[in-house]
């Protein structure tokens, strides 16, 4: 298995993340990269490889222009205007507002283009994400090429992003442009199956029409967690991807028993769609001492998801998504890689 990895991603670094009202150093943080990195190699996995240039014509595809010379030029604005670091947005567009005219300022710009207070944009945000998205596109492309797998092992993380938000974390959708690769490298369908702790929002949104993309999440009930307002069992998609868009959702305190339940289900309609690759939003922030997070997953249930993602058979493309409890982070990770191989 290759692991495609941005080892620039330190540069994004976030000192606030407000959390039950005070901020704290973000919970999406540089270790967590070296835990994984540590698990891979204890357990034998090839040494990681460095990621081409970011695949900038597949992020544009994904993402608006305007959303992208946003990000790009955040940290800069945010530091002229406002002489601090870590940029943080506090008002939005929200229904009953509009959202129509950008702001000028960047105060009022964090907002236009953000959706969750916990997000900020670092001075090395977009160049990670770049790189993150660079791996994708790395995985993907060795996919494409015959590998059975491949792991992109990056951060930021992408799932919460849509087109033109940032959030969650996230700021380009490391996962999408897995799956336009896929799609580029001649796959004609391709399922999306999102097993992070929170809903993969901006992946549903971004294929919410799609009719070549089929969409799975198993996540946190919306109606308790973030991001609270999308991932809901009645969210099933439009025109071409009426049907396509699949969510699992599910209470705080689940564990494995309930959770490999959906996963079946989520299963048994990637092989109905007749996917011809996959690509797994992979967080392991469903694990029981994620300390944002509210599942019951123990470190032994992740190499039997490995496997029972094995066995579908398709050519599978892993995305680094969430999972914030440090210690453990490194084995399970490796262990659903690993449950992949073996299988
Ligand atoms: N007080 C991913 O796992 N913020 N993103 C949590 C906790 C949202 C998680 C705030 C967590 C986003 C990729
Ligand atoms: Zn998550």
């Amino acid at each position: 298995m290759q692991t495609f990895h941005n080892r620039d991603h330190g540069v994004h670094e976030s000192q606030s993340e407000l959390h039950n009202g005070k901020l704290v150093r973000s919970f999406e943080c540089p270790e967590r990269m070296a835990v994984i990195l540590a698990a891979l190699e204890a357990d034998g996995f090839a040494a990681p490889e460095d990621p081409g240039a970011p695949p900038m014509e597949i992020i544009q595809r994904i993402h608006a222009p305007d959303y992208l010379a946003f990000l790009e030029t955040a940290h800069d604005r945010w530091v002229a205007e406002n002489g601090t670091r870590d940029a943080m947005g506090f008002t939005y567009p929200l229904p009953g507002l509009r959202r129509a005219v950008p702001p000028t300022t960047i105060d009022g710009a964090m907002g236009f283009y953000g959706f969750s207070v916990d997000t900020c944009i670092t001075a090395g945000s977009w160049s990670a994400a770049l790189s993150a998205a660079a791996c994708s596109h790395a995985a993907a492309g060795a996919v494409s090429g015959g590998e059975r797998t491949a792991f992109a092992l990056a951060r930021p993380p992408g799932h919460h992003a849509h087109g033109d938000l940032f959030g969650g974390y996230c700021y380009l959708n490391n996962a999408a442009v897995a799956v336009e690769t896929l799609r580029d490298g001649g796959a004609a369908r391709v399922a999306l199956l999102d097993i992070d702790y929170h809903h993969g929002n901006g992946s549903q949104a971004l294929f919410w029409e799609r009719g070549n993309v089929l969409f799975l999440s198993l996540h946190a009930d919306p109606v308790q967690e973030f991001p609270f307002f999308l991932g809901h069992a009645d969210e099933t998609g439009a025109g071409d991807g009426a049907g396509l868009t699949k969510n699992y959702p599910m209470p705080h305190g689940t564990g494995f028993a309930a959770w490999s339940e959906a996963l079946e289900d989520a299963i048994r309609r990637i092989t109905a769609f007749g996917a011809d690759a996959m690509v797994v939003s992979l967080g392991v922030d469903t694990f029981e001492g994620d300390p944002i997070s509210q599942f019951r997953l123990q470190t032994a249930d992740f190499p039997v998801i490995g496997s029972r993602l094995a066995a579908q058979g398709l050519p599978t493309v892993f995305v680094m998504e969430g999972g914030y409890a440090v210690d453990a982070l490194g084995a399970n990770v490796a262990g659903v890689l690993r449950g992949f191989s073996d299988a």
